[in-house]
């Protein structure tokens, strides 16, 4: 038995009879064959090329499943059918001690946690943490280290477009204010405001100071989605997986070749929990109504220039700058006719005007729309009221945290 499996066998319940799989009706009774044959062979540790391609089928079942309609409509089921197949295909990867499989049971396991649903207790993340621990990840050499460092300094003393920020319209900046302070000044007006002093304790900002080598360390070999091009409402704008590393390589690094890139989601959090231990939701959020469950946290990472076009969200924002500095531009949702909103469903939060190129040819009210700007440095955050129309275009090397909340 390779010493990989002994461990991945670890995380799995001890028996097959323990190892339970439940599913409602909704589930072909071909599928349920299928899942309860790779557990038996997974079970019999000796049929690993057999329970490889019994998960490949299940996983090419459910991927159909999951890829008809609406996201949205997709039965939870589902999500949890293909969660078993990533488990069924990563386990029997680790059975055989071949070149380079570790790496792609971590991709199967970090697709089963992005597409998938959670199943016994977190079992692929269990599985990702042993993946991580082993020796074949690789590590980065202190050589590569040093030239990308280089490369990182090199870019910082490049000049990015720095707006001048007029002072009648910039963001207010407060000290930790009180919470009946925040509630009554800010929170209920809905008014923007820049909160200073209220994450430097973050272990991001400490212990474990974010930086792209850090990111490297704790969730280099990971696969993400990611977004290419330079604005979402761009028509060559696209979103694709890659590894953390890749994404560092390509899109932050040498973007010039390889163009921009945004890590930018709701998931990243869940599936490196690392990352989540270094940052707090900020105390402000009690306020609202939801519990802390309900809140959205986001990453945002990526290289100087990535803009996110002005647009709008349904509930309040605490964006909190770790790394990099960037600009914000905000409307007021009174200034919503002025922004031109896009007329599809889908777009409708989002302006057809390029905030800092603007058409006035096209969109001749823009220039007439009150707005506040400000530059977002690193241990600040902006409360962005909800419905507040928001622009932001990085100045550096970024990474930000937004705390979503009702
Ligand atoms: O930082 C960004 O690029 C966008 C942030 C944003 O839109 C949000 O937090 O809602």
């Amino acid at each position: 038995m390779s010493s990989l499996w002994e461990k991945v066998r670890r995380t799995l319940p001890s028996s097959e009879v323990e190892f339970v799989l439940d599913f409602s009706e909704k589930v072909d009774q071909s599928v349920i064959f299928l899942l309860n044959k790779a557990k038996q062979l997974l079970y019999s540790d000796e049929k690993t090329a057999e329970c490889l391609q019994t998960s490949e089928a299940i996983l090419d079942y459910s991927w159909e499943k999951l890829n008809t309609g609406t996201w949205r409509d997709v039965d939870k089921e589902w999500r949890r059918v293909y969660s078993f197949g990533c488990l069924y295909k990563a386990a029997s990867l680790c059975q055989t001690e071949a070149p380079g499989n570790v790496y792609q049971a971590l991709k199967i396991c970090d697709m089963g946690l992005l597409m998938g649903a959670s199943i016994m207790d977190n079992i692929l993340g269990r599985v990702v943490k042993v993946l991580v621990n082993e020796k074949a990840v690789k590590k980065r050499s202190t050589e590569e280290e040093e030239k990308e460092s280089f490369k990182i300094k090199k870019q910082k003393t490049e000049c990015w477009l720095l707006p001048d920020i007029r002072p009648d319209v910039e963001v207010l900046k407060i000290h930790k204010p009180s919470m009946e302070h925040f509630r009554k000044k800010f929170l209920i007006p809905e008014q923007p405001i820049i909160i200073e002093g209220i994450i430097e304790h973050w272990p991001a900002f400490k212990e474990h100071q974010w930086s792209i080598k850090y990111l490297r360390e704790v969730a280099g070999c990971r696969t993400v989605p990611v977004e290419l091009g330079l604005r979402y409402t761009d028509e060559e704008w696209s979103q694709t997986l890659m590894t953390v590393n890749d994404f560092i390589d390509k899109h932050i690094i040498n973007q010039e070749k390889y163009g921009i890139g945004y890590l930018a989601q709701h998931q990243l959090f869940d599936q490196v929990p690392e990352l989540k231990q270094d940052i707090r939701i900020p105390d402000y959020c009690c306020l609202g109504k939801g519990d802390e469950e309900e809140i959205t946290i986001n990453a945002w990472i990526g290289p100087a220039g990535t803009i996110s076009p002005i647009h709008q969200d349904p509930q309040q924002n605490f964006l909190a700058q770790v790394v990099g500095r960037k600009y914000i531009r905000l409307y007021s949702p009174d200034e919503t006719e002025r922004l031109y909103p896009h007329k599809t469903q889908l777009l409708s939060n989002t302006s057809q005007v390029q905030v800092e190129n603007p058409d006035l040819d096209q969109f001749p009210d823009f220039a007439n729309a009150t707005f506040q700007e400000c530059i977002l440095y690193p241990g600040e955050v902006l409360f962005i009221p909800r419905s507040y129309w928001h622009y932001v275009r990085s100045l550096d090397i970024s990474f930000s945290v937004s705390f979503w909340w009702s």
